[in-house]
């Protein structure tokens, strides 16, 4: 047992949901996008059973939004990453890797199209209100970049449906996947996308008042008892099992979009510019060197959620685990690994160097549950 403490002042700030998830039990947190965001409930495996066979609600507050308007607002979005994004919609969302000059990897947000030259960039965990900040100043953008007052809650699982459907009407459940309406539920204002950090099927709604963060949840979870909500988190077992990579474990500014698999999201042929594009081009033809890849790591139930073991071959290093966990699903431990290209091809041996020792593993496809 560690006694270890961390102090938690106004620097690492609250969600507006936050009061909420204390009464229904939250039992763990993170810091991300400096604001501390729930973890677990139950237990990370009982709260992945109500995602995976039911429905789930989920204070994802923290994943902060940078809202950026004005009439150069499409082309600082457009620089920011390699997506292209000339026929992206209004009432549309993309996810969009944001790279940096070398191509590096700064986040891998969710974009809204709210309006011609009014976005809202959704974030995983790193300070892209600062970088996108910057590009605007030492370009002279005519843009306004704030973090507005947004904050997401999900709702996720496989019986999401009849829990909307109670909030907003039947009519909410022809949504089509990333794309979003405004709305509002008891004068409070609310932008719904079907979305979400899972593979279960789900919405997000994206409170606009954060004073009525406790009353939206509230709400929710109101009208989910009778479907048998639960709370839960963003859930690494789930999202391991489904293939989702979380910014700062499986991805970092060392690494590009072609190694960790989202090369499709980026064209470099466009005509617009974005950073990273020369870069990105060369990496391109010269091939990358290291890929993300799935692993299936024998032996016992690794203890916890864990990560950032070397990997090696024949006693040689041969990349490293970023993110790994039991899958109750498959009854085998599973993870992501960045890995050479010489150890791409399905099937290869490696081992691993866990806390309890060396263990043999086999490169095995991403995702691994669909
Ligand atoms: N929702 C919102 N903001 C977020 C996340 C979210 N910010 C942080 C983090 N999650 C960003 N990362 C992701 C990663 C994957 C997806 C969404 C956000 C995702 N991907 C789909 C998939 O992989 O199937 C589809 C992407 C596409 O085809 O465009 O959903 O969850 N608000």
């Amino acid at each position: 047992m560690s006694i270890v403490q961390f102090s938690i002042v106004e620097r690492t700030r609250k969600s507006p949901f936050y009061e909420a998830t204390i009464a229904a039990g939250v039992q763990g947190f993170t810091v991300y996008n400096h604001m501390m965001m729930p973890t677990w409930y139950e237990s990370g495996e009982a709260d992945y059973y109500n995602i995976v066979n039911n429905v789930t609600m989920w204070d994802v507050a923290a994943e902060r939004q940078v809202e950026i308007t004005g009439p150069d607002a499409h082309k600082l979005v457009q620089l920011m990453t390699p997506r292209n994004l000339s026929k992206t919609k209004i009432g549309q969302c993309k996810y969009i890797p944001v790279t940096d000059q070398n191509g590096g990897l700064l986040n891998d947000p969710v974009l809204l199209k709210l309006a011609e030259n009014h976005y809202w960039v959704s974030l995983a965990d790193s300070d892209i209100l600062l970088y996108a900040q910057g590009i605007a100043l030492g370009m002279g953008l005519d843009v306004t970049v704030v973090e507005p007052d947004v904050s997401p809650l999900a709702i996720q699982g496989p019986n999401h449906a009849p829990v909307m459907a109670a909030l907003f009407g039947e009519e909410i459940n022809k949504v089509r996947f990333f794309r979003f309406v405004e709305t509002e539920l008891n004068g409070i204002p609310l932008v719904v996308a079907r979305s979400g950090w899972s593979k279960q099927g789900g919405f997000e709604l994206y409170l606009r008042d954060g004073s009525r963060g406790v009353e939206l949840w509230n709400l929710v979870a109101e009208a989910g008892a009778p479907h048998g909500i639960k709370p839960a988190t963003p859930n690494s077992i789930e999202r391991i099992e489904s293939g989702l990579l979380s910014y700062g474990n499986d991805m970092t500014r060392e690494n590009n979009p072609f190694e960790i698999g989202l090369g499709s999201y980026c064209d470099l042929d466009q005509e617009a510019d974005f950073y990273g594009k020369e870069a990105l081009k060369r990496i391109k033809a010269e091939g990358i060197k290291q890929q993300l890849t799935g692993l299936v790591i024998e032996g016992e139930r690794l203890p916890g959620n864990s990560s950032c073991w070397p990997v090696s071959d024949g006693g040689a290093p041969a990349g490293k685990v970023t993110s790994a966990t039991w899958s109750p699903r498959l009854e085998k431990n599973i993870a992501f690994a960045m890995l050479p290209m010489s150890h791409q091809e399905l099937g290869t041996k490696v081992t691993v160097h866990t806390p309890d020792g060396e263990v043999g593993a086999t490169v095995h496809s991403i995702p691994f549950v669909s």
